[in-house]
């Protein structure tokens, strides 16, 4: 008996010694200590053995046992840390690789005018109002005092749907909607992008962006208008900016107006920024046609109002100094981040 637990123990040191992998050590354990191992046949054996003999036979049995487990565990132990230290060659963090960057991006130069302009005008009470890009004829022309012949729509000429709906060439449509709701008094601007069909330069693109604005009430006058667009000019390009009305010509306005700002580089002294004139041009504006607010639905006995439009685009390139249009629309990040 003595030298068949010899056996068996020698066996299982061989065995285990020739195990490569934890799962191999396991299959000899099974093997030898497991519920149908050979250990534990020996000890269903012990029937067999002589009485007296049973329990030095039994403490051998436990011997083997035990130095059978203790091999067993040991190997495990020093696999596992093999095994573990491989893993840690092979899983080596390199802690001066720089980390991988979040890219961020970045407020537009049109966005961030375009806060800024509704920024002011919210201060000064005015609601910001949106409206289709796509409209109708009637609303982007008829209403607005230009009818089907008016030499201004040859000006605008614009990208057709069909014959009554348009790509807008301006954000007036908007505004006259919002007369025809006939909620008074109005106090709205009307951001969003317009359509022309201009060739594409430094300063013109088929799409770009207007700011245009409102004011319907009883008694308001051309000096409402000056005042209004005085303190914007002030907010927007500083507190010593001065303004010029000069006359002129909209359909949609009478009397109209395009309005200058000292420069905001020279102060009005002459440098290449205003190409030596002391003044930079920013907006358009005047008193809402009679004709327009009557087919708005707006009796101009009672109401009067004013109006203007601004170039969003115009406002940033001349707020960040930028030269050419077309930059504003190649979304490049390098470009983007500087304003
Ligand atoms: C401008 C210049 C002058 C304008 C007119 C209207 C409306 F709807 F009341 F008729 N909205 N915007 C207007 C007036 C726009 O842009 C250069």
């Amino acid at each position: 008996m003595k030298e068949k637990l010899e056996r068996i123990k020698e066996e299982a040191v061989r065995q285990i010694q020739e195990s490569d992998v934890p799962e191999k050590l396991n299959e000899v354990r099974v093997r030898f200590l497991g519920k149908k191992g050979e250990l534990t046949a020996v000890l269903k054996g012990m029937k067999d053995v002589a009485p007296e003999e049973r329990p030095k036979v039994g403490q051998l049995v436990n011997e083997t046992r035990a130095a059978i487990e203790e091999l067993l565990e040991d190997t495990r132990k020093k696999m596992e840390a093999a095994i573990r230290e491989e893993r840690l060659k092979q899983e080596v963090i390199d802690v001066t690789l720089p980390a991988k960057k979040n890219m961020v991006g970045h407020s537009h130069p049109n966005t961030i005018a375009l806060e800024e302009v509704e920024r002011i005008f919210i201060g000064m009470g005015y609601e910001v109002v949106e409206g289709p890009e796509i409209e109708y004829d009637l609303y982007n022309f008829e209403k607005l005092n230009i009818p089907a012949d008016h030499p201004a729509k040859d000006e605008q000429d614009t990208f057709y749907i069909n014959k009554e709906i348009v790509l807008r060439t301006q954000t007036s449509p908007v505004q006259a909607r919002i007369m025809e709701q006939g909620k008074l008094p109005i106090r709205v601007i009307s951001p969003g992008r317009v359509f022309r069909s201009d060739e594409v330069d430094a300063t013109h693109s088929p799409s770009f962006h207007q700011i245009e604005g409102l004011v319907v009430d009883k008694n308001i006058s051309f000096s409402d208008l000056k005042g209004t667009l005085e303190v914007f000019a002030k907010e927007l390009f500083g507190p010593e900016t001065k303004t010029k009305f000069r006359p002129h010509h909209f359909p949609f306005t009478e009397p109209s107006a395009e309005v200058d700002v000292t420069c905001f580089k020279c102060g009005g002294k002459g440098c290449r920024f205003c190409k030596g004139s002391g003044w930079i041009e920013i907006l358009g504006c005047g008193m809402v046609h009679p004709h327009v607010l009557e087919m708005c639905g707006i009796d101009p006995e009672v109401y009067t109002g004013f109006a203007f439009g601004v170039g969003l685009e115009r406002i940033a390139l001349l707020k960040y100094e930028i030269d050419d249009m077309r930059l504003l629309y190649e979304n490049d990040i390098r470009f983007l981040k500087q304003f």
